[in-house]
């Protein structure tokens, strides 16, 4: 009888050790590099507009686009930095998808009906300079000729 308690308890500890193995081993497998080939791409371009609320509508229409991972819009700058997967789409959709929200971007003039449609304090100014500084411009930067 006591044989048999034995080997059932040798066993479980074989069973035991055999087990901690196999995890051992599958955690090692899971650790190989994946395949994974994201050509993501960074880009930044000018697009026009005033206000937080444009800042909102810019970025939800380049988040829309699908492959786009990070949309920001600076609205002192007039600018937007986006980061995309270059396998799902491209910089031409992103200005298309803004454009149709009604902003101008420097590649695409912004859709007019959706531009009627903006709150009145986003109808931005279509002559407005994009990619900006950032810091206020000098008036005169011409040379001076007398
Ligand atoms: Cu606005």
């Amino acid at each position: 009888m006591k044989k048999v308690i034995l080997s059932v308890a040798v066993i479980a500890v074989l069973g035991f050790v055999s087990c901690k193995n196999e995890t051992k081993k599958e955690a090692e497998t899971t650790q190989t590099e994946g395949t994974s080939e994201v050509a993501l791409k960074e880009l930044s371009f000018g697009v026009r507009g005033n206000c937080g609320m444009c800042k909102n509508t810019i970025e939800k229409a380049a988040n829309a686009v699908d492959g786009v991972t990070k949309a920001h819009w600076d609205v002192d700058k007039k600018k937007i930095d986006v980061a995309f997967d270059g396998s799902k789409t491209d910089a031409m959709n992103i200005h298309k998808a803004i454009a149709a929200s009604g902003y101008d971007t420097e590649k695409v003039a912004g859709s007019e009906e959706a531009y009627k449609n903006l709150p009145g304090c986003c109808q931005y100014d279509h002559t407005m300079e994009m990619n900006q500084s950032g810091e206020i411009k000098a008036e005169d930067h011409g040379e001076h000729h007398m």
